[in-house]
């Protein structure tokens, strides 16, 4: 039976400005590589264009119109009683080519008037700096984050919002998924670039591409860093997580081999992000992969220390799925948030290949908290599904309650465990684009946003089932995760 969560726990959910604001090149905001990205499915991949083609759908340009929507949707928020939501700010709307002398004044008064309204909702802002966007004017001229340069440029962007937003923001995640620069290479976590028509994912990874993606990685773990340094000096009430893809993998068979192996993949793909960032160091195995894959870092004297002194305050992960590991290549492969395994005999997988796995959140916050001893979060969560509206125009999404409720639980269990979880923003709570494969049709959200695949729908707000049930949840602070809830008109 599940008892109330500790007090003061952050209850919300989140969302990110490239998959729900739309208006991509509205009040001077600049294009970002996401806005270079066009539709696809789970068998089409999405595909980057070097320039905009007519006729070609690139789904974040309206995205679910949040832009325009802003109000009514904080307002929905508030009525679910969130005491948190993690958003992300978009560079381009503040700096358009992410060079610029000066900032534009039109995207730093947007974001301005959301955050004094979540103020009057007393609902705390957690902001992601940079959500899988990059200047696209950087990736032309600077070849995105391979350039040393590109860490001055964020670092003024991180100056102007925190000196801007300084009374009203006080929680921030550097980068998004930074790890997905392990797993997926670079064109979506760092804008390096990518050929004309290329998959948004880029290819298999070599050793050339990973050199590339490593080199990237070690200007942003810099950047990070500083960003970390410079939101305590403004305000030493600054508190700035990182924020890593929780990629938790067991082992397909007790056989050695894929034991193994998946220390190793647990190793490269969550521990060597949060031990630099949270640690301050590259962990000790950083040089044994570097060496295998022919990775020579180009790095300045100072970077060690600087590492060192912007460790950051908590870690915040994803979690959707889990994967299985063997080290025989025949066993099947299975899709899941950004990695690749054999499948998991044991669990249920979606229709885009995510297992569903709620004990591996308990496993995977244990790991976190056993490792780093720091607060930790529990940024993205979720159940990307297709929803149906009924003929009284309701959504009754009670595969999505039954995951989340899963999920809640197996958060409870782990706090019992003794960790030190502080947070819960559920991905995608307002309906928005899929990250991964550019669909409205993937939806996540507590509030069904009218819009289909053929850019068809009005954008019209519908509260779903999960709603009414969450706003129970928060209400009884954990303890009420009922799923007969009634559907009652706000
Ligand atoms: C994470 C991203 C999000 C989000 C989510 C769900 O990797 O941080 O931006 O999209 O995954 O993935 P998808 O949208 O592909 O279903």
């Amino acid at each position: 039976m599940t008892t109330a969560f500790p007090k003061g726990f952050l209850w919300g959910g989140a969302t990110a400005a490239n998959q729900i604001e739309g208006a991509w090149n509205v009040d001077g905001k600049g294009p970002s590589t996401a806005d270079m990205v066009t539709g696809g499915t789970f068998e089409t991949p999405r595909h980057y264009t070097a320039t905009l083609q007519a006729d070609t759908y690139y789904p974040s340009h309206q995205a679910s119109d949040f832009y325009h929507h802003w109000r009514e949707d904080l307002k929905l928020l508030h009525e679910m009683g969130y005491n948190t939501y993690r958003m992300s700010i978009a560079w381009t709307r503040i700096f358009p080519n992410g060079d610029d002398e000066e900032p534009n004044q039109a995207g730093l008064d947007f974001y301005r008037q959301i955050f004094e309204q979540c103020r009057d909702y007393g609902i705390e802002p957690i902001v992601t700096i940079s959500h899988y966007e990059t200047p696209y004017h950087l990736t032309q001229k600077y070849h995105g984050w391979l350039d040393r340069r590109v860490i001055d440029f964020y670092v003024k962007y991180c100056k102007t919002i925190f000196l801007a937003y300084k009374d009203l923001v006080h929680y921030w995640l550097t980068f998004n998924e930074i790890n997905i620069l392990i797993m997926m290479g670079g064109y979506v976590g760092a804008g390096l670039p990518l050929k004309d028509g290329e998959s948004m994912f880029g290819g298999e990874m070599t050793d050339a591409t990973r050199q590339d993606c490593f080199q990237a990685l070690h200007h942003q773990f810099l950047a990070s860093a500083k960003a970390v340094q410079l939101a305590h000096r403004i305000n030493p009430d600054n508190w700035v997580g990182c924020m890593i893809a929780g990629s938790l993998s067991y082992p397909l068979t007790p056989a050695p081999a894929d034991v193994l192996l998946n220390q190793q993949e647990m190793a490269m793909n969550n521990w060597f992000c949060g031990d630099v960032q949270v640690r301050g160091a590259y962990p000790y195995f950083a040089k044994h992969y570097f060496d295998e894959h022919h990775i020579h870092l180009q790095t300045e004297p100072e970077d060690t220390a600087i590492l060192k002194a912007g460790k950051v305050d908590f870690y915040s992960f994803s979690y959707y799925s889990s994967n299985a590991r063997t080290a025989d290549p025949a066993k099947a492969e299975s899709a899941g948030n950004m990695t690749f395994g054999a499948k998991n005999p044991y669990l249920k997988y979606s229709e885009w290949g995510w297992s569903t796995d709620a004990t591996g959140l308990r496993v995977y916050l244990n790991d976190v908290y056993g490792r780093y001893g720091v607060p930790v979060m529990v940024v993205e969560n979720g159940l990307g599904a297709r929803d149906e509206l009924t003929a009284e125009g309701q959504i009754n999404d009670d595969y999505r309650i039954a995951y989340l409720k899963e999920h809640i639980e197996a958060m409870h269990a782990a706090i019992d465990d003794g960790v030190d979880l502080i947070g819960y923003t559920p991905w995608g709570c307002i309906d928005l684009v899929s990250a991964g494969t550019g669909q409205m049709e993937k939806r996540y959200g507590f509030i069904y946003v009218n819009r289909n695949d053929q850019q068809q729908g009005d954008f019209k707000r519908i509260p779903k089932k999960s709603f009414y049930w969450y706003r129970q949840v928060i209400a009884s602070n954990g303890a009420n995760l009922n799923p007969d809830v009634l559907q009652k008109l706000i």
